[in-house]
Parts: C-alpha cells; sequence; structure tokens
C-alpha cells in the first residue's frame, strides 16, 4: 500500500522556503505589533484550528451533466482516508474527517478506526443519505425519505439513519447529519405543514436514539433537487425543527445552500444568539449550490461569516460550539490539491477575523460610527497573514507551499498506479 509523504521530502522542500518565511514573519510581527496585535497570541489560536475533510471530497466530483474521473481516484474508504492523511499531512489544519453513509461502508470498522489514528486522524460528524436509493433497497426514496407519505418508507429512512449512529459510536464521531432531498416540483404537490409534520416524527425517532454525548446537525437547503420546495428549505425551517427537537440538535448551515445575496452571516448570528449554531459545511458560490472552493469567489464573506464566530467566541456566546466540516465537489482540479486550498483559506478567514480590534469596534458601533467599523473590518481582512499560515504549518511538520509539495512529491502518480480506474468508488455532491 502507498503510505503518505515521506517527512524528510517535506522538511527539505520547507528549508529552501525558511529563509524568506523568517523575514515575511518578522514582518507581519512588526506591522501586527504597531496595530496593537501580538502575532504569537495569534498564532497560538491559528494552531488549534481545524475543519474536517468530506470523504466524498477526495473522489473527483460532477455535475448533473458529467462526471470527469481522475488518475488515482480513492476506490474504497480505506483510500479515501489515505487521501486524508496527505491532506493533513501537508495542510496540518485537517485533523478530522466527516464519513458518508452508505458510501463508506465497510467490513471492519476497528480496522478502519485503526488506520485513521495511524494517520492522525479522527472522525467528525457522521452523514446519512436518503436522497438516492441504493441497491437492493425496498423502499424508493424517489418521493421523499424521512418526509414520505409513505410511513414505511420514512420507517426505513430512520432506521438508515440510526445505523449511521451504530456505525459512528465505532468509530468515535459525535455527531450526526441529517440532510434530506425531500421536497417537491410542482405547486400543490406537498401538503407543506403535513410533510413537516411527518419530517418531525421522524426526526423524533433518530433524535431519541442519540447518544448523551452527541448532537445532531440538521443542514438546510433551498432547492436542489426539488426545485418548487424543500421541507428544511432555510434557517428557520431548520429552527423550528432543532427547536421542537430538543438541545441536541442544532442547525447547520452550507454556505451554498442560501438564494444569492442573502446574508449568511446574519443568519449565523441568529443562530448563536439561539444557541443553535451547529456548525458549517463550507464552499463558494457564484450562482447556487455551485460547491466551489473555499473562499474562490467571496473570500470576504467567509471572512464576515468568521468574524461573527470570533466575536461569539470572544464574548462567550453561551452553547457556542460550532463544527467545521469542508463540503465541495472538484471539476476540474486535483481532489487533494482543492481541499488543501480550502482548509487554508478556511483557516485564513479565522486567522483575518482574529485581528479585527473588538474593542474600537464594539465603540465606533456604539458611537453610530459607520466608516470607522467598517474600516476596522477591512483592516483585518486586508491583513496577509500568509507568513502566519505558513509558519503554523511548518511548526506541525506540515508543507510552507502545500501544492508544491504535492505536486514534487509524485503522491498522485504512485497512487494512479495502485488504483484501477474501473473500480473507482462512490462520490458527488451534498
Ligand atoms: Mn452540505
Amino acid at each position: 500500500m502507498t503510505t503518505g509523504i515521506d517527512a524528510a521530502f517535506i522538511a527539505a522542500r520547507n528549508d529552501a522556503l525558511r529563509r524568506d518565511l523568517a523575514h515575511d514573519y518578522e514582518h507581519l510581527g512588526d506591522q501586527l505589533a504597531r496595530r496593537g496585535i501580538d502575532l504569537e497570541h495569534v498564532r497560538a489560536q491559528v494552531a488549534t484550528f481545524g475543519v474536517a475533510i468530506p470523504s466524498w471530497g477526495v473522489g473527483t466530483g460532477g455535475t448533473r451533466f458529467a462526471r470527469f474521473p481522475g488518475p488515482g481516484e480513492p476506490r474504497h474508504v480505506f483510500d479515501k482516508l489515505q487521501d486524508c492523511g496527505v491532506i493533513q499531512q501537508l495542510a496540518r489544519a485537517t485533523p478530522t474527517v466527516s464519513l458518508h453513509i452508505p458510501w463508506d461502508k465497510c467490513t471492519d470498522w476497528s480496522e478502519l478506526r485503526g488506520q485513521a489514528a495511524s494517520l492522525g486522524l479522527a472522525f467528525d460528524a457522521m452523514n446519512s443519505n436518503t436522497f438516492s436509493d441504493q441497491p437492493g433497497q425496498p423502499r424508493s426514496y424517489k418521493f421523499g425519505s424521512l418526509t414520505h407519505t409513505d410511513a414505511a418508507t420514512r420507517a426505513q429512512a430512520v432506521a438508515h439513519n440510526l445505523e449511521c449512529i451504530d456505525i459512528g459510536r465505532k468509530l468515535g464521531s459525535k455527531a450526526l447529519t441529517v440532510w434530506v432531498g425531500d421536497g417537491s416540483n410542482f405547486p400543490g404537490q406537498h401538503h407543506f405543514r403535513r410533510a413537516f409534520d411527518r419530517y418531525l416524527e421522524s426526526t423524533r425517532q433518530i433524535y431519541a436514539a442519540l447518544p448523551d454525548d452527541w448532537r445532531m446537525f440538521l443542514e438546510h437547503k433551498i432547492c436542489e433537487p426539488a426545485f418548487y420546495s424543500t421541507v428544511i428549505q432555510d434557517w428557520g425551517s431548520s429552527y423550528l425543527a432543532a427547536s421542537a427537537l430538543g438541545p441536541k440538535a442544532q442547525c447547520l448551515v452550507d454556505l451554498g445552500h442560501h438564494a444569492p445575496n442573502v446574508n449568511i452571516e446574519l443568519i449565523v448570528a441568529r443562530l448563536i444568539a439561539a444557541g443553535k449554531l451547529a456548525g458549517f459545511h463550507f464552499n463558494d458560490s457564484k450562482y447556487g449550490d455551485d460547491d466551489l472552493d473555499a473562499g474562490s469567489v467571496s473570500p470576504y464573506r467567509l471572512f464576515l461569516v468568521f468574524n461573527e464566530l470570533v466575536a461569539a467566541a470572544h464574548e462567550r456566546a453561551p452553547g457556542f460550539d460550532p463544527a467545521y466540516m469542508l463540503d465541495q465537489s472538484h471539476n476540474v482540479t486535483d481532489p487533494i490539491e482543492s481541499l488543501m486550498t480550502s482548509a487554508a483559506q478556511v483557516q485564513r478567514s479565522y486567522a483575518q477575523a482574529l485581528l479585527v480590534d473588538r474593542d474600537a469596534l464594539d465603540a465606533a458601533q456604539e458611537a453610530n460610527d459607520a466608516m470607522t467599523a467598517t474600516h476596522l473590518l477591512k483592516a483585518a481582512f486586508q491583513t496577509d497573514v500568509t507568513p502566519l499560515l505558513q509558519r503554523v504549518r511548518a511548526d506541525a511538520g506540515g508543507a510552507i507551499d502545500p501544492v508544491a509539495t504535492y505536486r514534487a512529491s509524485g503522491y498522485r502518480r504512485q497512487v494512479a498506479e495502485a488504483r484501477p480506474a474501473a473500480l473507482s468508488g462512490g462520490g458527488g455532491i451534498v
């Protein structure tokens, strides 16, 4: 089996960049010191930041039109974990993996847990799938799953979620993410209130099976695959459901699951205030659920989301404990390169948000000084924290330049030889 990238190779690549990095880092420290910010303090916080890799992300994604598999695609969950290990080895901001059932089913969960531990990885939230039919499945989800009009179909979807919890317990996971594709394509097709009641009836059964130290993440989505209505369409529906279920149920925000121009950072603030923010699926979009790499189109929006998160942590908002996950689809890039880049982008937004002068912002808001307030945010966002991120990676044994190191390592060529393309495993958009 191909292992990860040789640590000595990463160190040698870093050695060529260390001198420039030391100079750039010192300059950043001087800049921040003039603003009263201690770079070492910020570095300690950024070094603890982590975002989960979605197991489905390491395969080539696709669109409704076509999928173009790349070389060396993972064939099964063990291959996926191996790729996640390389991402963590180089990027050092992705210590966990979020699995998807049944795509990641295997026959020996303890072996999988052992492999993860050997790669320095743990398991984040489990993801259930009741949006597509599996071979041999007795009931179809064509017209819905947890909200289907047929009780036996709902029971089948509930049972699948209970199985996901059961698998997650074996892996040390502490959360279940539930997203349903249930909805309608025609006005009149759904009785809106009854469909939502059926959702509550089903999710109550799942909630009742949650271990005491688990959480349930409810993921909303405005449309797709249903294009007229979805049962959990927006954060309001998600909040109603999470409130009805109980304290272990919270609302997960996927950045691509809103209408264009919706103020997502405001939604984040509302959910924090209500103690109902579960966490995120980070990605980016221009038009809809595009699943582009995080921050590739709207890095300022991502920063503004993190501005709310850092403010909540700073103010010790009750119950604030968001889970961070990537959720993106790669149609034209090597998934490992995209996931490393996105992890660094999310980490960058967090670092920039840590630079906001909170006391000055509070004062500007109280004084209704809009110009000063917006300048304070821009000052943080426009600070180039690249040397900080490089230093954090290098200190942890990762790569100063992850993509260049990955390309030079030849990892993709090695796995392309070891993994026959015809056996490529599942992947998709969630
Ligand atoms: Mn998602």
